[in-house]
């Protein structure tokens, strides 16, 4: 049986970019807007008057210094405070698929493989543009892939998860040659008018080539030593948007239509399942936590990378053991992992062992330990 690679990524990055400054003015300008709209409500104290944002806040409590959104006039409009998007035609390209379809191109490239080599599309994040048909197929179409293609959502977990499929697709033989795309629209999804959590999240799209290591070619391969997937369930990060909500007569634009979490729990309650999810992965295949050249993690929250590193390693975490890219990119939901893989891995060489993990919604975590070849 040939081992498994990692032969190729991509990345799709938006063209704008919301810095934290801008954010947070234009958040703060509709705050005063609101507290002065309500003032008399606020007054008879009826209702709560909204507190203002601060870029010192986001950066000490998160790490994120900006985001890339595909669509930024609407985000910073106070009147509106979400993107505005063309709706397109049945017979266009849908905009995740185009946005999948960019990383895809460019994991292809990287690869040497083109659109007849692939036969199985697996189109995995946090949330789908639309129920049906599968994003994956629009794609798969697109790229003049061969085979099948199917969605899949496990929130943050959702590029890990898919890879594993992926990883056992080209093991069982349904497949040869898998591409995964991580399409993420956070900011359709994100709710830009919550204080707690309008910083957040930023848009963009990763691609994952997987397949034989007898057919790859590229001189960048990374052997897949194991996977691991593990979820608990938890309402601590949720979004109730969906086909129900017309039958339930709620209202699709309530905040539970949008995400929400608890983040001090979420940070708690992670942090330690994370760390003992890599550690016990890396205790079945006899590796220590400190034989692994580099940790590509979930990218959510700059402190909780430097405790699941400090847990594994009982060592200062630095960028050159658990590179971050969310301050450049914020929190890109299932993309985060990938886009560290994709950034910083130029400078392992054969034999390296490295750790792809995600850990989010669900709750759910996934694991993928590599070596390159
Ligand atoms: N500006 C100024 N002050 C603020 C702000 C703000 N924007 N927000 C909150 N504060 C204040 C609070 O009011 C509070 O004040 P006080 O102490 O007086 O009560 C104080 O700051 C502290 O507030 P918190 O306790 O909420 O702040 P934390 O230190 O916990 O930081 C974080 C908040 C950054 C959200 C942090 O809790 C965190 O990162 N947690 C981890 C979250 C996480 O990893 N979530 C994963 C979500 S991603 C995922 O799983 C995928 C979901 C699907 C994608 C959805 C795409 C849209």
């Amino acid at each position: 049986m040939s081992a498994v690679v990692i032969s190729g990524t991509g990345l799709y990055q938006p063209p704008n970019i919301i810095t934290n400054a801008e954010l947070v003015a234009s958040f703060n300008a509709y705050v005063a807007k609101y507290n002065a709209e309500h003032a008399a409500e606020i007054e008879a104290g009826t209702l709560t008057a909204l507190s203002p944002s601060s870029v010192e806040f986001i950066e000490k409590a998160s790490g994120i210094k900006q985001r890339y959104v595909i669509e930024k006039e609407g985000i910073l409009d106070i009147n509106r405070m979400y993107p505005r998007f063309e709706p397109r035609p049945d017979d266009q390209l849908s905009l995740m698929a185009e946005i999948a379809v960019d990383a895809a191109k460019k994991a292809m490239a990287a690869a040497g493989k083109e659109g007849k080599d692939i036969d199985a599309v697996i189109c995995s994040s946090a949330n789908m543009q639309r129920a049906y048909p599968a994003m994956a197929i629009e794609i798969q179409q697109a790229i003049g892939a061969r085979g099948y293609g199917f969605d899949m959502n496990v929130a943050c977990s959702a590029a890990t998860f898919a890879l594993e499929q992926a990883v056992n697709a080209v093991r069982s033989g349904s497949a040869s040659c898998v591409l995964v795309v991580n399409p993420e629209i956070t900011s359709a999804h994100q709710e830009w008018k919550d204080r707690d959590c309008h910083f957040i999240f930023g848009d963009v799209c990763t691609a994952v080539i997987v397949e034989r290591a007898d057919t790859a070619t590229s001189k960048d391969q990374w052997e897949v030593l194991g996977s691991q997937l593990a979820t608990q369930f938890s309402n601590n990060i949720r979004n109730n948007f969906g086909f129900m909500n017309r039958a339930e007569d709620s209202d699709p634009t309530a905040r539970d239509k949008t995400f929400r979490q608890e983040g001090r729990k979420v940070f708690k309650e992670v942090v330690p399942v994370a760390a003992a999810h890599i550690e016990g992965q890396l205790t079945q295949l006899h590796i220590q936590p400190t034989d692994v050249r580099r940790y590509w993690l979930h990218q959510a929250n700059s402190g909780m990378n430097q405790l699941v590193i400090r847990k594994l390693i009982n060592a200062e975490p630095t960028q050159d053991v658990a590179p971050m890219i969310l301050d450049e990119y914020a929190n890109t939901a299932s993309a985060g992992s990938i886009i560290a893989f994709h950034l910083h891995r130029g400078d392992l060489k054969a034999g390296d062992l490295g750790v792809i993990c995600s850990f989010g919604a669900g709750y759910s975590v996934g694991s993928l330990v590599l070596r390159k070849r």
